[in-house]
């Protein structure tokens, strides 16, 4: 998007982005207010999100993790010799591991991510520990990809979407991405998904709202970037993390509560807030795996096998095109 050049504390330059200044700004003027969870990952959020996933609370990474593990030869049996995997939104690429390890004729892995800085390091590493293999990132928001990279292009695709990413996103926009992630794959394509199946309350809400408070810091580093890059003014004092299982919807929702009634300027703009009023800032839906292998089926894959953990359940679908 267009960059604005703006001078910012210290006297350092720095440049506004007017994609994200204009999302927040329509979030937070619309009611409710609300913010995309994708803005959640700048390297500071990047790295706290990776300090979630070890949480005790925090079962889906190592309990997905388990199974990938256990499954893996089952998954590198369905890949091709001269493969590309392409991964969305692949973070620090720590579960990829296991399927490369596991399937050593993938000759391609293009990892695509929002944060520049977690997917650089990741591709450094991974070329490191697996010199044969070509290596070809690309930033940016995985919704909306542009195209397979050049090195993946006329090799057999294998799509790789762990860590139940796709919860961020409702029903109507998860068919939408696997639908367009099926046209960018292409035809007669494998595409590993990962699920987290809905549980009890009771080991929901704590995996959102742990007691080290990881998660409120990264539910808050939020309001920290929109200062930082937007020229913001929040109070970080006065606004608590608030996670919360919305049984009808079978989503964890999370959210930023203003503690007090106030006025936070962003971008110049003054934003009011009501004492209890709520920011919402992220959507973690929760599947019957049923119903997860129907939204597939809805976006034309074909489901060919789905894994299930024990509890806490957490599901891998293979997906073919
Ligand atoms: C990266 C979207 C899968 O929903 O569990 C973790 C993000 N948010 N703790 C999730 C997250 C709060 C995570 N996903």
């Amino acid at each position: 998007g267009v960059r604005l050049a703006r001078d910012g504390a210290g006297g350092r330059e720095r440049t506004m982005d007017a994609g994200f200044r204009d999302d927040v700004l329509a979030g937070l003027t619309a009611s409710p207010k609300s913010l995309s969870s994708k803005y959640f990952y700048d390297a500071e959020g990047s790295r706290l999100f990776e300090e979630i996933t070890v949480l005790p609370e925090y079962y889906p990474t190592r309990t997905e993790t388990a199974l990938l593990r256990r499954i893996a030869p089952e998954i590198a049996a369905r890949i091709p010799e001269g493969a590309a995997m392409i991964e969305f939104g692949s973070g620090a690429s720590t579960k990829t591991r296991i399927v490369l390890d596991s399937a050593p004729q993938l000759a391609v892995y293009a990892p695509m991510d929002i944060s520049a800085s977690a997917l650089e390091a990741a591709a450094e590493a991974i070329r490191a520990d697996y010199p044969k293999l070509t290596v070809a990132p690309a930033v940016g928001d995985f919704t909306h990809p542009l195209g397979l990279p050049a090195a993946a292009r006329g090799r057999p695709a294998v799509g790789f979407f762990p860590g139940s990413t796709i919860g961020n996103f409702p029903t109507d926009e998860a068919i939408a991405f696997l639908a367009a992630a099926r046209e960018l794959l292409g035809p007669g394509a494998l595409f590993v998904v990962g699920a987290d199946i809905a549980k009890s309350e009771d080991v929901l809400v704590p995996a959102y709202d742990d007691a080290a408070g990881v998660t409120a810091a990264f539910n808050k580093n939020l309001l920290v970037r929109i200062n930082r890059e937007l020229d913001g003014t929040f109070d970080l004092e006065a606004f608590a993390h608030r996670a919360v299982w919305n049984a009808v919807e079978s989503r964890i929702e999370m959210h930023l509560v203003s503690l007090r009634d106030q006025v936070v300027k962003i971008a110049g703009e003054p934003i009011a807030f009501a004492a209890g009023e709520t920011i919402h800032t992220e959507n973690s839906y929760k599947y019957d795996p049923d119903a997860f292998a129907a939204m597939a089926e809805k976006a034309g894959w074909r489901v060919e096998t789905r894994w299930i953990s024990e509890t806490p359940a957490f599901g891998v679908f293979a997906l073919r095109s």
